[in-house]
């Protein structure tokens, strides 16, 4: 398996998140990278590569122009409005104010472009998840090329980011510029399967009245968790799009046996639905040791989803999202790796 990954997806180290009413130390910190990448060449999986800069044009196929201007000045109009702190939004054109006006000030425009507070904006952000996409961007190039699969370091992750809206830790959303990339070079239909704790809010958004990719999502519920807004069962898709949105809504407290029955279910529609590529937005933040997330998923169990994706028998690129139990994300996404590689 070919493995991609940049340093300079490090360049972002934010030093607050607003968590619990607190401002801590952030989950999604850079050192997720350094464990990553030391346990995939710790087992071997494959040889490491940095991507080429594949520039703007792949992100604007998916993200809004004003969108990516505002994330690529957001902190240089922070600095010179004088703000002390990193750049936090604080308020929103919620549902009794208007959504039809940007604002000017750069924290009106922060709420605009925002959909939750945890993910403050600092130095070197931009150039992060520019870094983010064009590991994505080359793992499923390479994927296109060979058929071989592929695992994309992708920090920060992604499929919170919508269209227009950055948080949950996400900026550029990697799975659908991976998806939209794939498509514009040829492929009729993608799946997307988003295995992260939590819903791939920005995902379903990006294509929910689309039939070319058809995502699906095994997640927290929405009632009780993170992003609350968006991941309910009863979500699949619109207009053209009818049926290309699946989601699967579990428990606080799920186990293997339960979220495997999920996937099983979600692997049998990839399987009907004549797919030429699988993206695995792939979170291991299922683990039991995940400090804000709420499933119970075992270490062993990431080498059985491994081998459980790899029945699919399709071409396949594997995209970092969540995962945060830091001492453990090595050994857990290499697990899903080698159980894939394993069949
Ligand atoms: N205070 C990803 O896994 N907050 N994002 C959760 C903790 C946001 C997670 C509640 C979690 C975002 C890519
Ligand atoms: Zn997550």
């Amino acid at each position: 398996m070919r493995l991609y990954h940049s340093e300079t997806t490090k360049s972002r180290r934010a030093r607050t998140e607003l968590h619990d009413g607190a401002l801590v130390t952030p989950f999604e910190c850079p050192e997720r990278v350094d464990l990553v990448l030391a346990a995939l060449r710790e087992r071997g999986l494959g040889e490491v590569q940095a991507p080429r800069a594949f520039g703007l044009d792949p992100v604007l196929a998916i993200h809004d122009r004003g969108y990516v201007e505002f994330l690529s000045r957001c902190w240089d109009d922070w600095v010179a409005a004088g703000m002390v702190g990193e750049a936090i939004p604080n308020v929103w054109p919620a549902r009794t104010m208007r959504g039809d006006r940007i604002p000017d000030h750069v924290e009106g425009r922060l709420g605009y472009y925002a959909l939750a507070a945890e993910t403050s904006i600092c130095a070197g952000t931009f150039e992060a998840a520019m870094a983010s996409k064009d590991v994505a961007l080359a793992a499923v190039d390479h994927v296109l090329a060979s058929g071989e699969p592929a695992f994309g370091l992708c920090r920060p992750p992604g499929h919170h980011a919508a269209t227009d809206q950055f948080g949950g830790y996400c900026f550029f959303n990697n799975a659908a510029i991976a998806a939209q990339w794939a498509l514009d070079a040829g492929r009729i239909r993608v799946a997307i399967l988003d295995v992260d704790f939590h819903h791939g809010n920005g995902t379903q958004q990006i294509f929910y009245a689309r039939d070319d990719v058809l995502f699906l999502s095994l997640h927290g519920d929405p009632r009780h968790c993170f992003p609350y807004f968006l991941g309910h069962a009863d979500e699949h898709g619109e207009e053209a799009g009818e049926g290309f949105t699946v989601n699967y809504p579990l428990p606080p407290g799920t186990g293997y046996e339960a979220w495997g029955e999920a996937l099983e279910d979600a692997l049998a529609r990839i399987r009907a639905a004549d797919c030429e590529l699988l993206v695995v937005s792939l979170g291991v933040d299922t683990f039991e040791g995940d400090p804000i997330s709420a499933f119970t998923l075992a270490s062993g169990d990431f080498l059985d989803v491994g081998r459980r994706l790899a029945s699919l028998s399709l071409p396949t690129v594997f995209l970092l999202e969540g995962g945060y139990a830091v001492a453990e994300i090595g050994a857990n996404v290499a697990n899903v790796l080698e159980g894939f590689g394993r069949v």
